[in-house]
């Protein structure tokens, strides 16, 4: 199984990998952040909780977030080639719950993927999808504390899996194409260790 995380800072085209990744490799995709648009757009009373966090610039309380992803995934069965976590996990904590998850369910992560793009840029990004994206958090004020959050909180999550040997930093400057032929090198060679693991 090919097990991917792909994290970085917001606006660093987590989405817009993951939906080439996805497409080449035949996983199963759940983001957590649009797991939460939907929640909002239905108006369900999780869907309230979260956008009082999301609108803020702040990360969702773990344990909410937890709990949806768990159940998504059960979901998936087990008769799949992986999964890609996009936007998740976003704290320590969340990496800790994903271990236990991942290791009840026979399985485990692959691999991190992490986007790394300039300050500027990642502004840049997203306050253009702002002009249509009608979402809360894509204004100036926002992505600032959003920026703020992600390296208090999330950037940590790195060295979780640096230490785990799971780690791949990938250079999330330029054209989307360019990009995901860095990733696709990484997925690839994961691929032949992996096949060369089950053939042991
Ligand atoms: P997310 O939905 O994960 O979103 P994101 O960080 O805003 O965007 P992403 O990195 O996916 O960027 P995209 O591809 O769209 O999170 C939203 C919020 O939900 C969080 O702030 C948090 O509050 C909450 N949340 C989610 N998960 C959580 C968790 N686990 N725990 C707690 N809270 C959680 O790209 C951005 C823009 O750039 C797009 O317009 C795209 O077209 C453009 N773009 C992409 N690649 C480009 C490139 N190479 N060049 C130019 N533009 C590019």
């Amino acid at each position: 199984m090919l097990n991917i995380i792909i994290c970085g800072a917001p606006g660093c085209g987590k989405g817009t990998q993951s939906d080439l990744i996805v497409k080449k490799y035949d996983l199963k995709h759940l983001s957590t952040g649009d797991l939460l648009r939907n929640e909002i757009a239905e108006k369900s009373e999780l869907g309230i909780i979260a956008e009082s966090f999301i609108s803020k610039g702040n990360l969702v309380p773990d344990e909410m977030i937890i709990s949806i992803l768990a159940k998504n995934i059960k979901a998936f069965g087990s008769d799949i080639n992986g999964v890609i976590l996009d936007g998740f996990p976003r704290t320590v904590a969340q990496a800790e719950a994903l271990e236990t998850l991942m290791s009840s369910n026979g399985t485990e992560i692959t691999v991190l993927l992490d986007l790394n793009v300039e300050k500027d840029e990642l502004i840049n990004r997203l306050l253009k999808r702002g002009e249509t994206s009608g979402r809360s958090d894509d204004n100036l004020e926002t992505i600032t504390k959003r920026l703020e959050v992600y390296e208090t909180k999330t950037a940590p999550v790195s060295n979780f899996y640096k230490n785990m040997n799971k780690y791949a930093a990938i250079n999330g400057m330029g054209s989307v194409d360019d990009i995901f032929g860095r990733i696709e090198k990484v997925l690839d060679s994961k691929l032949v260790e992996t096949v060369s693991v089950s053939n042991l």
